[in-house]
């Protein structure tokens, strides 16, 4: 895992975009990201049952195995929020998730094979591949995911879990 501040200039969202400024893990802690590498799936299974979850699958996003390829790592590129944690164990591949900091920057998180990453309910982030264009990885999900990705709008804004997130990370 390598997290730093997003470039902000244009090109392809799958280019590395590093401004060269890293960002402090315990920066990450701060905004509610907890970032974990597990070379074993014991440790995930340790996780996921301390944090009560039950179900998980497995995507695997590339040109090959998902049909409409780059449309889809386009929509995963829409700042969105969820009602629910979202947590993700890279098991091949890489990618990049990215969320806003306090102050609505963007930071990106480098993921790559055994890393584990939880996001809160209500952070603002996004997702792609990187240049490579493959990525194995494991989600994790309770009883009822709450998944629906919720884009960034107004309405988000008013969100009660967007609320309850922003003043939970708030000093
Ligand atoms: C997400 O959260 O955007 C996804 O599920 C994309 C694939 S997981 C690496
Ligand atoms: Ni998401």
């Amino acid at each position: 895992m390598k997290a730093y501040w997003y470039d902000n200039l244009p090109g392809d969202q799958r280019e590395l975009h590093d401004s060269g400024r890293l960002v402090d893990p315990a920066y990450l802690e701060k905004l509610g990201v907890l970032y974990y590498n597990y070379p074993s799936l014991e440790d995930v299974n340790a996780l996921a049952t301390s944090r009560s979850y039950k179900n998980r699958d497995e995507i695997c996003v590339s040109p090959t195995t998902l049909p409409n390829y780059e449309e889809k790592v386009k929509g995963f590129f829409s700042e969105h929020l969820h009602e629910d944690e979202e947590i993700r164990y890279i098991l091949e591949g890489g990618g990049f998730f990215d969320v806003r900091s306090a102050d609505d920057a963007w930071v990106r998180i480098a993921l790559e094979k055994n890393d584990l990453l939880v996001l809160p309910p209500g952070i603002y982030h996004r997702f792609t591949t990187d240049s490579k264009n493959y990525i194995k990885a494991m989600r994790l999900f309770k009883e009822e995911p709450k998944w629906t990705p919720l884009n960034r709008g107004a309405d988000t804004d008013e969100n009660p879990y967007r609320k309850e997130y922003l003043s939970a990370i708030s000093p």
